[in-house]
């Protein structure tokens, strides 16, 4: 894949769209499409991403797209895919086409999960795009399940009683994980080949695929638009978010860089600029404690699944999904 062939590739969500300066979800998005190789239909939650490109009556999408409620994205698309697969059973229709779910960590960690998990249980062939953004972004930076434990949002001020987010971030790479899918994987588009060969490997894949997405949002970050894809590449420099996949059971770490302090990632956000006062040094040393242990941990997953699949025991699989 060479950057002058993306260049030169039609573009599937076009200019006009009304995402703010700075977010990054249509870069990801762009990433992701052009990445595809096979014509593909969307299912889109409810969320920022929707809202600002399908303004009535304007569309952004160059793809067949639907919208679906926060709660049922997995599903719709699921249900799409399903009719896909009778319409070729009969013979009706014989060309490929690869089906795309994308929807904010508000529609996937927490609303949209029984969906999800349904979705994936039943062995549906479909990519799952989470477009992490930490936080309810559209409706006026609401904290999510994903939220980072100590950050600000606008419902969890910082103030006497509260320094921000009290709980820690979900993972939802791995609870995806635990379902046994064929590939789940996380990446960031400061690491747009690392983005796009996921996407790929995703769409070759006959079977349920999820791919988490970290996606700086300047509004709710209260950082600058131009440092979106800098915080991108910072956060999985200081192994807060570290690019990893997961193929067929086999954890893979695809980035090991020299490890920055979290503060790094932290100082220019200011959602966060309250931890940087002495008074809260101990949240900022537990989220690195936090950082280095799971790094630790998936390090450790890494090496002992890849040992197993080169002893030949790969983990078992469902027979649905092979
Ligand atoms: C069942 C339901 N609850 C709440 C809402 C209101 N709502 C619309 S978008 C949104 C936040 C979306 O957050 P997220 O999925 O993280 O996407 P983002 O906007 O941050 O990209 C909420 C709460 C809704 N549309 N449906």
């Amino acid at each position: 894949m060479k950057l002058r062939d993306i260049a030169g590739s039609t573009e599937h969500l076009t200019c006009g769209h009304r995402l703010c300066t700075g977010c990054a979800e249509p870069i990801i998005v762009r990433q992701v499409l052009h990445a595809a190789e096979n014509p593909v239909v969307v299912a889109n939650a409810t969320g920022c991403l929707e809202v600002a490109t399908t303004i009535y009556p304007y569309t952004a999408w160059k793809v067949p797209w639907i919208h679906s409620a926060f709660e049922n994205t997995a599903a719709t698309i699921s249900g799409v895919e399903s009719a896909y697969r009778a319409l070729k059973r009969k013979g009706k229709i014989d060309k490929k086409i690869n089906f795309i779910a994308f929807a904010g960590d508000g529609g996937t960690y927490d609303i949209g999960l029984q969906s999800l998990s349904g979705a994936l249980e039943r062995g549906h062939a479909f990519l799952y795009v989470c477009l992490d953004n930490e936080a309810y972004m559209n409706t006026g930076i609401q904290r999510s399940s994903s939220t980072p434990r100590g950050s600000w949002t606008t419902t969890t001020p910082v103030g006497e009683k509260l320094v921000g987010k009290p709980e820690y971030k979900k993972d939802i790479t791995e609870i995806v994980a635990a379902h046994g899918i064929p590939y789940v994987a996380q990446t960031a588009p400061s690491h747009w080949m690392d983005l796009m060969t996921k996407v790929k490997k995703a769409l070759k894949v006959e079977g349920p695929t999820f791919i988490n997405v970290a996606s700086p949002c300047p509004r709710g970050w209260r950082s600058e638009p131009e440092e979106s894809m800098r915080l991108s590449r910072l956060a999985v420099e200081t192994c807060y978010w570290p690019l990893y996949e997961i193929e067929n059971g086999v954890w893979k770490i695809n980035l090991k860089p020299k490890k920055k302090p979290i503060e790094e990632y932290l100082a220019p956000q200011k959602r966060f600029a309250h931890l940087l006062k002495p008074q809260n040094k101990h949240i900022v040393d537990d989220l690195q404690r936090r950082v280095d242990e799971r790094w630790e941990v998936l390090q450790w997953k890494a090496e002992v699944s890849q040992q197993r699949s080169q002893q030949k025991q790969p983990p078992q699989t469902p027979a649905s999904q092979t």
